[in-house]
């Protein structure tokens, strides 16, 4: 199977990217990957919109088949290269790993966008308030990370690295690029710099380029 990945340094397409460093891993089954800019609105292209029309990332194109939205591709991945064990094998923590997969992705990250594109919710006049709102909001999100981090077990969901472990350092990440203090958030951070050095993880950033202390 052909997997190509279309992803933007530090955004949430870090979280499949990963993934995919799993299954290579597991599998020696590697993918090609295409960087899209979104700073520089590379998402906005034609040639984009034809990959996805809603000009986001990730997409996951398998062979020929176009795959949105990160929950959807790690379930498929993991559906596809089990032994690369992106989620845990057990049903039952396979759903709470989904769960605060899908709280991540429906709940903490929309929340960053209106902090990362405020213009996007509301007019010029009130762009600054959305933006207010969201950063504390945002904070209780990480506060609850640093609750579930403080109960001494190894990764978000017990003993098993998940993609919900992904997306938290992206969270770590944006919270110093949002200038919210890291260290407010002590067991979370510490459990962010335990990940950022296991090599899957760390292979990944040395590649996008990305680094966790983005609030110094
Ligand atoms: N729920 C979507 C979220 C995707 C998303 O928000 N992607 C952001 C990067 S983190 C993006 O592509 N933004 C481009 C833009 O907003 O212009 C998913 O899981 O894929």
């Amino acid at each position: 199977m052909n997997l190509h990945l279309y992803f933007c340094p530090g955004t949430c397409s870090f979280v499949p990217h990963v993934s995919l460093e799993l299954v290579k891993q597991a599998y020696g089954h590697d993918f090609k990957s295409t960087l899209i800019n979104l700073s520089k609105g590379e998402q906005f292209t034609p040639e984009y919109q034809q990959i996805n029309a809603k000009g986001q990332v990730p997409v996951l194109v398998a062979d020929n088949n176009s795959l949105t939205q990160v929950v959807a591709i790690v379930s498929y991945l993991h559906e596809q290269f089990p032994k690369a064990n992106i989620f845990p094998a057990d049903s039952l923590q396979k759903a709470h790993a989904l769960s605060m997969l899908a709280w991540m992705n429906n709940t903490v990250h929309p929340t960053f966008t209106r902090v990362f594109r405020p213009e996007r919710f509301s007019d010029e006049a009130s762009k600054d308030a959305v933006k207010a709102v969201a950063i504390e909001t945002f904070k209780t999100y990480l506060a609850d990370i640093e609750a579930i981090c403080s109960k001494g077990q190894a990764f978000i969901c017990g003993d098993q690295l998940t993609p919900a472990d992904i997306y938290a350092i992206a969270f770590m990440r944006w919270a110093g690029l949002a200038k919210i203090d890291q260290k407010s958030y002590p067991h979370y951070l510490q459990y962010a710099e335990r990940l950022s050095e296991m090599p899957t993880i760390k292979n990944i950033m040395t590649k996008e380029g990305i680094f966790l202390k983005t609030g110094q």
